[in-house]
């Protein structure tokens, strides 16, 4: 099934050429209406009349987050504030927020792509979609909602928060597809435990997450909670927000990116040099329709890798694979290089083991030490002492043998680590601010 049969399944030729088409076009807009375009095309000195061919893309300077900062709060806008019909802005951990700015045609745009979105997830006219993601400033909530109407589904603005009322909507209102963070969906499942609702007995078929990294097996821990097919969702709100790229249903082997609309690359991180397909690295995003902010070779820090393989659901855009960290979460622990969810990943293949965990980096004596805070059953943790520290041993050497990282486990009690109803916290690098 599909949303627009025509563009999603587009043949590889077709499909470049348009981009091209597409490519020329706003590179021509950005450097006419765009100073900070003008200057960086300038400095490199290429015009945009001297894009001639998809790889001519590498010729062009690269954008950053900082950039965004930097022309705070409208400076890279292409449009002028009377066709701008939409603001969001991310937060970010420091700083001001970066801005972003919609044209009609962009928020159109949007919600067709969330369309899409949706259909490659199994979802159809006559579902119910329970919308937990936050609506605000973040792109999530009013992302989701638009895809959904532009489905023609139903679908009821939740936003996030009032776990309790969460559960009773969507026991009576029968919802069949939810949208929110993996780890939001998780503190649901909690919640429906202790007000005694049973996700056996719910309606929801699909669970459409993203807005945070999530690992293979925190997904079959969901479908198994929640009774749902779970589907990794990526966007960021440079870039447009949820629905740059989505799992299909049919095959569940990497995230459909809408080319028509973003032309993908993966760059090694350090020296900025192109990396085939297949090999993992940042993923750079280059906006080919967008009138209100767009950006030419957008720096993402997300580690991921592409595929131009054919995928069994007839789509024809490059899919990449499931996020495994920002490279700026990466931790470097005395030298070793860790993500995050390779340490969930090792959690969640634990019996008893809770998807509730916390990472804590210290420096002491110039070493660094990093605890590993992960809440256990009620049952494991009401069991021995010695229980207890046979599995905080066994996983701190199943975290030595496969990450070669030293770490302490701390098995905690159920409900010790903060829940979270947007993007979790998994990591507390005390050394940032010494
Ligand atoms: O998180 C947009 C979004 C909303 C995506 C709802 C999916 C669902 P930002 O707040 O700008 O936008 O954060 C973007 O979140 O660069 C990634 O680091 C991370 N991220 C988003 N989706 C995924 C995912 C929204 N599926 C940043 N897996 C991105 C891993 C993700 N990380």
């Amino acid at each position: 099934m599909f949303y627009n049969e025509e563009f999603e399944t587009l043949p590889r030729p077709a499909l470049e050429a348009l981009q091209l088409k597409r490519l020329q076009t706003m590179v021509a807009r950005v450097y006419a209406r765009v100073p900070f375009y003008k200057s960086a095309l300038d400095k490199v000195g290429i015009k945009p009349a001297q894009i001639t061919s998809l790889a001519d893309l590498q010729k062009l300077p690269f954008t950053y987050k900082q950039d965004m900062r930097n022309s705070y709060p409208y400076g890279l806008f292409a449009a002028p504030m009377e066709e701008i019909v939409r603001i969001h802005a991310s937060s970010g951990t420091t700083g001001k927020p970066t801005v972003v700015g919609y044209t009609q045609k962009d928020i159109d745009t949007w919600a067709e792509l969330m369309a899409r979105s949706f259909v490659a997830a199994g979802v159809h006219k006559g579902d119910i979609i329970h919308n937990s993601y936050g609506y605000g400033l973040f792109t999530g909530g009013l992302g989701a909602h638009y895809g959904a109407e532009r489905l023609g589904a139903s679908v009821i603005p939740m936003s996030g928060g009032n776990t309790k009322k969460q559960i009773m909507i969507m026991k009576d209102f029968g919802s069949t597809v939810l949208t929110c963070t993996p780890s939001y969906s998780l503190y649901m499942a909690e919640a429906a435990r202790e007000e005694g609702v049973d996700f056996q007995s719910l309606s929801l078929r699909v669970g459409i997450f993203g807005a945070e990294p999530w690992s293979d097996s925190m997904r079959q821990e969901i479908e198994g909670k929640l009774n749902l097919s779970a589907i990794d969702i990526y966007g960021l709100s440079e870039i447009m927000g949820p629905g740059v790229a989505i799992e299909c249903l049919e095959a569940k082997q990497g995230l459909h990116i809408w080319e028509d609309h973003f032309i993908p690359e993966i760059i090694d991180p350090d020296s900025g040099a192109l990396l085939p397909a297949g090999t993992k690295g940042e993923l750079v995003i280059t906006t080919i329709t967008k009138e209100g902010i767009p950006l030419i070779r957008y720096r993402t820090r997300d580690i991921t890798s592409l595929t131009y393989e054919p995928c069994k659901c007839g789509r024809t855009h490059a899919r990449i694979a499931r996020m495994s960290g920002r490279s700026d979460d990466m931790l470097i622990i005395r030298g070793v290089n860790v993500f995050p969810s390779q340490i969930e990943a090792i959690l969640m293949g634990i019996e008893g083991v809770e998807p509730h965990y916390l990472l804590i980096v210290d420096r002491k004596e110039n070493l660094d030490i990093l605890e590993v805070q992960v809440e256990v059953d009620e049952r494991l943790f009401s069991d021995e002492v010695k229980h207890l520290q046979a599995l905080s041993q066994r996983i701190e050497k199943e975290i030595k043998d496969l990450l070669g990282v030293t770490c302490k486990v701390r098995l905690v009690e159920p409900k010790t680590i903060a829940r979270s109803e947007g993007k979790a916290t998994r990591v507390i690098d005390n050394r940032k601010v010494q």
